[in-house]
């Protein structure tokens, strides 16, 4: 699933009689491609007595980026605000005195492409049949993405290995074994065992996961991409996936998230995807309302999807969207708006917090209490923040009403789909789900 690279110096390793050896591989997950921009993780995976110290270094004796810091107690590499010029091979050296060991680690940059985009689907065939060459008058300003136009030097990969358009199709009931193209294309961990899909979107679970779980955030995910074939598209697009952890099961058992600070084992039920973490989880417990769910008064998967929705589609796909949801926050904030709550946490809890509140499955407090305050509802969210609201009815244009998750009236649901001007392209039956 990565380029990893074993340890070069295995001989070491097998002498007898020396302290315990090290072993050494140096890794970037999930995917060997990043967006520039994104903060990039490489990790030096090792064992040995006494503990290695860490040393990073690039080829041809490169210089390691200015926003580079190495952990020294484990030797992570982290980059803030990757650049394209910072791609190539890493190598990580660990030593503790009695070994070395060194392992190598590469990846590319995809550019922020946003700012340059075909204005057909088929413009990559055309440029791969040689038309940029043989009609630039049209060619040009019309595909100037895939005739090379503003990216001359973009890696071929971060055109070709994104997975396109969205399907026109789901499976959101009869739960499967994951498909070995699916597995395959999206380099699935053994963990995922069970597989529905919304628009192609796979949704995930272990064997132990209930179907019930599993349909539940298919529902989740056929609802909240509706309203917008472009945001579905993206969210598709960057490998996204949903999955649910059973009620056993925690954060670092989701095989995307297996590298993270165990503290999320304790404090997530749930974390939104990314385009570097292209899932967004949720758990057994919360999306079917068990009695002793600690979180059981909130959809906590609705709210990390709606994470999701913005990091991995609306900020790729709407023009502006970022800036205009953090001058939104700004001005919240300057006015006292969610004063206490976790909506003025970061800008990214407040966009979140917004979509609950417009879906109405967000919980309520008054006065509020460090968490949440009185906005719990659609109608609430306008009169509230309306500019928050006018973001969120953006990206959820069609106003639909999600089916509670405690309620599970779904006979009597409809969900609208693609919607401009208020008109609806089609419908989607939400008996169809559970029957
Ligand atoms: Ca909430
Ligand atoms: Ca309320
Ligand atoms: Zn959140």
């Amino acid at each position: 699933m990565s380029t990893t690279t074993q340890a070069t110096t295995s001989s070491l390793l097998t002498t007898p009689g020396r302290p315990r050896a090290l072993r050494n591989a140096a890794m970037v997950r999930p995917t060997r491609l990043v967006n520039e921009g994104e903060q990039l993780t490489l990790l030096c995976l090792t064992a040995g007595s006494p503990p290695p110290s860490f040393t990073w270094t690039r080829e041809n004796s490169a210089a390691l980026p200015g926003a580079a810091v190495v952990d020294p107690v484990t030797g992570t590499l982290v980059i803030g605000g990757v650049r394209p010029e910072d791609d190539g091979m890493y190598t990580c050296t660990a030593d503790n005195g009695v070994d070395v060991v060194t392992s190598n680690v590469s990846f590319a940059v995809c550019p922020d492409i946003s700012g340059c985009s075909d204005s057909s689907k088929w413009c990559p065939n055309w440029a791969n049949s040689g038309e940029c060459e043989n009609n630039p008058g049209w060619m040009l300003p019309n595909c100037p993405l895939s005739c090379g136009v503003c990216h001359p030097d973009l890696p071929s990969e971060c055109l070709t290995t994104k997975r396109g358009r969205s399907w026109d199709t789901w499976e959101c009931s009869n739960v499967t074994d994951v498909p070995d193209e699916v597995r395959t294309e999206l380099n699935l961990d053994t963990f995922y065992q069970k597989y529905l899909h919304a628009y192609g979107i796979p949704i995930l679970g272990s064997s132990i996961l209930p179907d019930d779980a599993l349909r539940r955030c298919c529902y989740d995910v056929l609802f909240m991409l509706a309203d917008r074939r472009d945001l579905r598209d993206s969210y598709f697009n960057v490998y996204g996936r949903a999955a649910i952890m059973a009620e056993s099961e925690v954060t670092l058992d989701v095989p995307e998230h297996s590298n993270m600070d165990p503290i999320f084992n304790t404090r997530a039920r749930g974390l939104g995807g990314t385009t570097s973490f292209p899932v967004s989880t949720g758990a057994e417990e919360n999306v079917l309302c068990y009695q002793h769910d600690s979180l059981r008064v909130e959809d906590i998967f609705m709210h990390e999807f709606a994470h999701g929705v913005h990091n991995m589609a609306a900020k790729i796909v709407i023009p502006d969207f970022n800036a205009r949801l953090e001058a939104a926050y700004q001005d919240a904030m300057a006015n006292g708006r969610f004063a206490n709550t976790y909506a003025a946490d970061t800008v990214f809890e407040y966009w979140a917090e917004g979509v609950q509140s417009y879906f109405d499955v967000n919980h309520e407090r008054d006065p509020p209490d460090g968490i949440h305050n009185h906005v719990n509802t659609r109608e609430e969210l306008m009169v509230y923040d309306p500019v928050l609201y006018n973001l969120v009815h953006e990206v959820f244009p069609c106003e639909n009403r999600v089916v509670k998750r405690c309620v599970k009236d779904y006979d009597a649901s409809e969900i609208k789909v693609d919607c401009e001007n208020g008109l609806a392209r089609t419908l989607i039956d939400g008996s169809t789900i559970f029957n």
